[in-house]
């Protein structure tokens, strides 16, 4: 089944913030922010931009009934700078105005003094100094100390990988409107309505039940919208507190760019031991996470780093150290893998290590390490169904992969000014928020009299569609047309208390419950069925809009038969609730069984660069991947490959560059670069392993969001290869984002 709304986005038709119609008398805003990473603020003069014709007001923290606060995990993140700035971007002043342009103008007119300090933006000096989000945390598998001397080989080194800006097509956006008795309606292109209207109750000093969010679509997310929707919802909120008016607004890239957390950059230092038959017999890894000025979800991020430390490895031995360093970056925050991918691409780059030094392939150590069921993760959950070593099989097999790397010698030998390189990337991603009580959704069912059905969830929209699994979640159960069920706005009204749509997790979740409610509803209508047709319940089935008793399909039709229950009186609405069975973690321990399950498959890359000007193409990427069952192959692949294509940005051109004062010199499409049609690898293939699925997802059918994102890291160790087959002498650094002019850096040092 396609995505039910691909017809809606080819006509332009879908609506999202910007296409809603507004109210007469809507009112725009635009934030005044901070021009400086680190200081304080001596004077904020607005009084000549108020006075500008169109201009309504100027809000500031003094405006603010309740707390002057969004930090979600940390109460550390002013919505509106009160005397301290801590990064270029921080919103100090809301002006609304009557049109946008105005609200722009105004800004031009705000004086603000300050004393400026200096800014820390480095890690390394942010550790050295102590400023942390939170205190280190610490996961340990097996003794290191011990196992590190009895290895045959050790091997030390750094890793670092890039931020990266979200870049979903529709820029954060809000839009508020008053409502009677002092509510507010606001829609938020949010992953999180329960968090919008939580915060919005808590800056306002109103009760939850007065702030209504509801979300259509969005345009994108990649979890730039977890958390950091949350300001410009309160913003505009405030403002309709205050003046009893709609309010608008919907950020410019540029400002968006500037003002809006990323990817969080890392820095780790590691130490990997061996064996002589290439069995990794420990790990040590410290990493270093760029949080940014503020928590935002920097902690949970820096958490699901430390579960992904080891990949899809076992390792016996393992300490692994995480910080969160406070820098004066806009606080980065929830993207795609959120930490796995950081943690992946250091043991990644420990392995690649040992193997140049060792003078085999990287290959023949990871293969020689992928987990295995009844393997123990370093926190302590165990392996069950691992498909590490099967979909690395596959790979090997489907792909011929002798065939491949050989051709790949063929054409460095033959060839002096372009090599190509070939890389294995195995992935294994835990299912499952890692803070154990977001594991949770709620389903709301309405069939109408009409045998039409709406369904209401807790899953945001937003392009990967969710809302398609969702229909066919509801169709499948009642055995009807597709067309007979309509997905609802997401609502706090109807579907309370959601966790965001975020962690790979929503159609598992949401799927969970709403499979609940519809079963539910099944159960009285097939009662209903029984009664009309006087015969036993168990006898009944309902398959394709008509009632069967046992396998012969009778005369009563889905309508008539809703119709009838209906009119007997039967409830034709249901709501259920699904949390997650067995996870579980304890973090005095930090051990515990915090996944439902973990999604595994191995890509297979190769490249080819160009050795005069370190230019590269990507020629393939070939991906046997752990889908479970899936219920929608279009969607599930569609999702591989965007993954993919995401995940060699990331680990390939997409820079991100502050200055030392702490400005983003990588602010805008024409020094930021993402992967465009020219850029993604000329084939992706993409095949399921072979595998019974798994009943912790919904129908069977593997979440599929984050996981494929990290095949995007074996790009980085093919091209390295490839330099290595041109340069002997090259010194292998693992320093990500593998720019072109890095891949000429290597290409001829010496
Ligand atoms: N968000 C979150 C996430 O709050 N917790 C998680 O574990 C998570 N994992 C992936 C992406 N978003
Ligand atoms: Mo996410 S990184 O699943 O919002």
């Amino acid at each position: 089944m396609k995505n039910i709304d691909s017809k809606g986005h080819v006509k332009g038709e879908s609506i999202y913030i910007d296409d809603i119609s507004t109210q007469t008398g809507t009112l725009f805003g635009y934030v005044f922010d901070s021009p400086i990473a680190k200081g304080i603020i001596k004077n904020l003069d607005y009084a000549d931009a108020e006075q500008l014709e169109g201009v309504v007001h100027i809000f500031t923290h003094k405006d603010i009934p309740g707390d002057n606060q969004i930090g979600a995990i940390i109460r550390d993140e002013p919505l509106l700078a009160e005397n301290e700035l801590h990064y270029i971007g921080q919103p100090i002043a809301f002006i609304v105005a009557e049109t946008e342009s105005i609200a722009k103008a105004a800004k031009k007119l705000i004086k603000l003094e300050f004393d400026e300090k200096p800014a820390i933006t480095d890690v390394v000096e942010a550790k050295e100094k102590k400023h942390f989000i939170i205190p280190p945390r610490t996961f340990k598998l097996g003794d290191v100390e011990t196992a590190f001397k009895k290895c045959d080989y050790v091997f030390e080194g750094e890793a670092s990988s890039g931020g990266q800006e979200h870049l979903y097509l529709e820029t954060q956006a809000a839009y508020s409107t008053p409502a009677e008795n002092d509510c507010i309606k606001i829609s938020s292109s949010t992953q999180g309505p329960a968090s919008v209207q939580k915060a919005v109750a808590e800056i306002l000093k109103l009760p939850m039940h007065k702030i209504e969010v509801d979300v259509i679509r969005l345009g994108g997310a990649f979890g730039g919208k977890e958390d950091q929707a949350t300001a410009w919802a309160a913003m505009c909120a405030l403002a309709t507190y205050h003046l009893k008016k709609a309010v608008k607004i919907s950020l410019h890239r540029l400002d968006d760019i500037r003002m809006t957390g990323k990817r969080h950059p890392y820095k780790s230092f590691f130490k990997i031991g061996l064996s002589k038959d290439l069995k990794i017999i420990a790990y040590e890894v410290d990493f270093l996470q760029n949080a940014g000025a503020a928590a935002d979800l920097s902690p949970a991020i820096l958490e699901r780093t430390l579960f992904h430390t080891t990949n899809s490895y076992f390792v016996p031995n393992v300490r692994s150290t995480a910080y969160s360093c406070k820098t004066n970056l806009p606080p980065n925050t929830a993207f795609r893998g959120f930490g796995g991918p950081q943690a992946m691409f250091v043991i990644e780059s420990a392995i690649a290590k040992a193997a140049y030094e060792l003078n085999v392939d990287i290959s023949d150590i990871q293969k020689n390490n992928l987990i295995v069921d009844n393997n123990e993760f370093l926190y302590g959950q165990i392996a069950q169904n691992s498909l590490a070593l099967k979909s690395w099989q596959c790979v090997e097999n489907q792909f011929n992969i002798n065939d491949n790397f050989k051709k790949v010698d063929d054409f460095n030998s033959k060839n002096i000014n372009h090599k190509k390189g070939i890389s294995f990337m195995p992935i294994c991603f835990g299912i499952s928020f890692t803070n154990t009580p977001m594991n949770h959704a709620n389903a709301l069912v309405h069939i109408y009299q009409d045998g039409s059905i709406g369904v209401s969830t807790g899953a945001i929209e937003m392009g990967q569609g969710v809302n398609t699994k969702m229909l066919q979640v509801a169709a499948n159960v009642f055995s009807i047309d597709k067309n007979k069920v309509k997905l609802e706005t997401t609502n706090t009204t109807r579907v309370a208390n959601s966790s965001p749509t975020a962690a790979s997790s929503t159609a598992d979740l949401n799927g969970k419950a709403l499979l609940k409610a519809c079963n539910k509803l099944l159960i009285r209508l097939k009662q209903t069925a029984s009664e009309i047709l006087n015969t036993d319940f168990e006898k009944i089935n309902l398959k394709n809009e008509f009632a069967y008793i046992d396998s012969k399909k009778s005369n009563l039709g889905w309508n008539e038969l809703v119709k009838s229950a209906f009119l007997k009186r039967v409830n034709l609405s249901e709501s259920a609730y699904y949390a997650t069975p067995k996870i579980h973690f304890d973090k005095s321990k930090e051990k515990g069984h915090p996944f439902a399950y973990h999604v595994y498959g191995t890509a297979i890359t190769t490249v080819t660069i160009d050795c005069i000007r370190g230019i590269y193409d990507i020629d393939s990427v070939k991906i046997i991947h752990d889908f479970g069952k899936s219920m929608n192959e279009i969607l599930d692949k569609g999702q591989v490959e965007g993954a993919v294509v995401q995940g060699i940005g990331w680990i390939t051109m997409e820079e991100l560059k502050y200055d030392e004062k702490g400005r983003n010199l990588s602010n805008a499409l024409s020094s930021y670069k993402i992967p465009d049609i020219y850029s993604v690898p000329k084939v992706i293939d993409i095949k399921p392993v072979e595998t019974e699925g798994e009943d912790m997802a919904i129908f069977k059918s593997k979440a599929v969001g984050e996981p494929p994102f990290m095949y995007g890291i074996g790009t980085y160790f093919a091209i390295q290869k490839a330099v290595k087959a041109f340069n002997p002498n090259y010194k292998a650094n693992f320093d990500a984002p593998f720019t072109p002019e890095k891949v000429l850096l290597g290409l001829y040092n010496k």
